[in-house]
């Protein structure tokens, strides 16, 4: 059984905003605070009740606010401390949840602590990064090159595992603990209901180790971040590279007063390589990933978080299925096998209308910084057409580009010129034309999160899996007390299913049908509650 905190956290359905992208309310083409304000109706009435904002910090923004340079005030882009606490109140008057992004691992080197920490070996904020005469380690930054940087004014080395101008905090001095716990108060103070922890293994540093992350003091910063009586109440959602069941365990058991979940991403690689080499994904693979961590979770009454896309991701009806005949069936299916599982719900902006990747034909219509540093890389070795191709394959832009709302020009998302252009397609796929169409996404996922909220069997419900490995189809059951419902979702080719029990009509389906048996068309999924059991 799940404690009690985390059956509450389980009705959460979390829709994930990247701000700069979602709506701009003023007409300078950048997404702002106000823009969420006014679209807030649309989520309410999706079935969502929290939202997780991407940085909304004072950024120089190198890495769209990833790279924060003052945590407790607004990116001026995106509007002032009181439009956040007008979000607030408007979220909390409709009885919506806010979750902030945390960055702790890293600040903007623009940050004060930072400027401060350059001086010299002997001010207040000298420790506050990993200063070093000499580079210790052969680390890279995750956006290429090393991740050593020499500052010729304190004359050493500091440690930035993204961006040159993102600097990593030394965890190992408690003042900087001491200024995150702080600024997570602060941020409860303005009513915050919880945190996405950017990187969370990172926090902690081993610098003899191969790589940068699950250093040996991670569970203690953790502990002294959230396992406060002040941060009790918080849903916490970390990101991070955890692979096993135990290091899950240590990060989110109701008794370590850690993290309510965690951002597991073994779904996301689904078997690539590297994220630039163009290859399909393949949906046997998704929903044995799944499986897999669906077993451990409920083995182990662990809080499990269900997504598949974000703001650092190509979408998956783009990477998975077929995002032209088949954008609605794809894009519905997928909804279908992911969130009738037992977990936490995140929805990422324009995954709700089958929203496809972008696709830019020239290197400087990106913005990403991995994208465009990443660009420069590949042609040392290779044609710029070829470079293109794969930057279009892997960056992130192509989850960041602005939300089409209406065929309209620039897609209704602004009246100005946005920062980075939509999708090609955006005429034809954008909420107003999903909403008004027989075969609306939106729609879809409207009814499932409904569906989801008046039965607690999709809440609470154990999972049997009742497909095989080999098949190409995915059919599951969730039961609880002597209620049983059956999910069928079918990929790619046309199947013909018999199922071993007896149910009564489908409560939800992609496509019109009438039972629960029969012929199975690529991409469709159906939903019904068990009558009886055959076997
Ligand atoms: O991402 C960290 C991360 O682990 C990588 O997947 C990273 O996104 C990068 O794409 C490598 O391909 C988080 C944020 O989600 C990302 O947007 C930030 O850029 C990054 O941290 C640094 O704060
Ligand atoms: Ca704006």
């Amino acid at each position: 059984m799940l404690c009690k905190k985390y059956q509450e956290q389980l009705r959460w359905v979390i829709y994930q905003i990247y701000p700069r992208s979602f709506m701009d309310g003023n007409g300078d083409g950048i997404g702002d605070l106000q823009g969420i304000i006014q679209k807030l109706d649309y989520l309410k009435e999706l079935g969502v009740n929290a939202i997780w904002l991407c940085p909304c910090y004072k950024s120089p923004n190198d890495d769209n606010g990833y790279d924060i340079s003052d945590y407790r005030d607004i990116m001026d882009e995106f509007g002032t401390m009181a439009d956040m606490e007008a979000l607030i109140n408007a979220l909390h008057g409709r009885d919506m949840k806010l979750i902030m992004d945390l960055v702790p691992n890293h600040t903007s080197t623009s940050h004060f602590w930072f400027q401060e920490s350059r001086k010299g070996k002997d001010n207040p904020y000298s420790d506050f990064y990993y200063w070093f005469d000499e580079i210790p380690n052969d680390w890279e930054s995750a956006f290429r090159g090393s991740a050593w940087e020499y500052d010729a004014l304190r004359g050493q080395y500091y440690l930035h595992s993204f961006a040159v101008s993102q600097a990593d905090l030394n965890w190992n001095n408690p003042a900087v603990v001491k200024a995150m716990q702080d600024t997570v108060d602060f941020w409860i103070d303005k009513g915050v209901d919880g945190f996405r922890i950017d990187v969370i293994d990172m926090i902690s540093k081993d610098f003899s180790r191969g790589c940068n992350g699950f250093g040996p003091r991670l569970h203690e910063f953790i502990h002294a971040l959230f396992g406060r009586e002040k941060a009790a109440h918080l849903f916490t959602v970390g990101e991070s590279g955890v692979h096993d069941i135990d290091e899950m365990i240590r990060h989110c058991a109701a008794d370590r007063g850690e993290l309510s979940t965690l951002f597991l991403f073994d779904h996301m690689e689904c078997g690539r390589a590297d994220k630039f080499t163009p290859r399909q994904d393949s949906l046997k693979t998704l929903r044995d990933h799944l499986i897999h961590w669906q077993r451990e979770t409920e083995k182990y009454d662990l809080l499990h978080s269900l997504f598949t896309d974000n703001h650092d991701q190509p979408p998956m009806i783009s990477r998975i299925g077929n995002d032209r005949e088949k954008r609605y069936e794809s894009a519905t299916v997928i909804a279908a096998m992911l969130y009738l599982l037992k977990g936490v719900p995140f929805i990422y902006q324009g995954q709700e209308i089958g929203m496809p990747a972008a696709a830019y034909d020239r290197i400087d219509c990106f913005d990403d910084i991995e994208s465009v540093n990443t660009y420069k890389e590949f042609c040392k070795t290779m044609t710029p057409e070829e470079a293109l191709r794969k930057i279009n394959f892997g960056s992130r832009d192509n989850a960041r580009h602005p939300m089409a709302w209406s065929g309209e020009r620039h897609g209704g998302f602004s009246t100005g010129t946005p920062w980075i252009a939509l999708h090609s397609r955006y005429q034809e796929i954008n909420a107003q034309g999903d909403l008004s169409s027989e075969r609306s996404v939106y729609r879809f996922y409207q009814a499932l999160l409904a569906l989801r909220r008046a039965n607690d069997v999709f809440l609470d419900g154990k999972l049997e899996v009742i497909s095989t490995k080999e098949d190409p189809y995915f059919i599951f059951t969730r039961k609880l007390g002597n209620e049983t419902w059956v999910v069928v979702c079918n990929f790619e080719g046309e199947q013909q299913l018999q199922l071993p029990f007896t149910c009564e009509q489908p409560a939800l389906a992609n496509l019109q049908r009438e039972t629960m048996d029969g012929n199975y068309a690529p991409y469709e999924c159906a939903v019904a509650k068990v009558v009886s059991q055959s076997v």
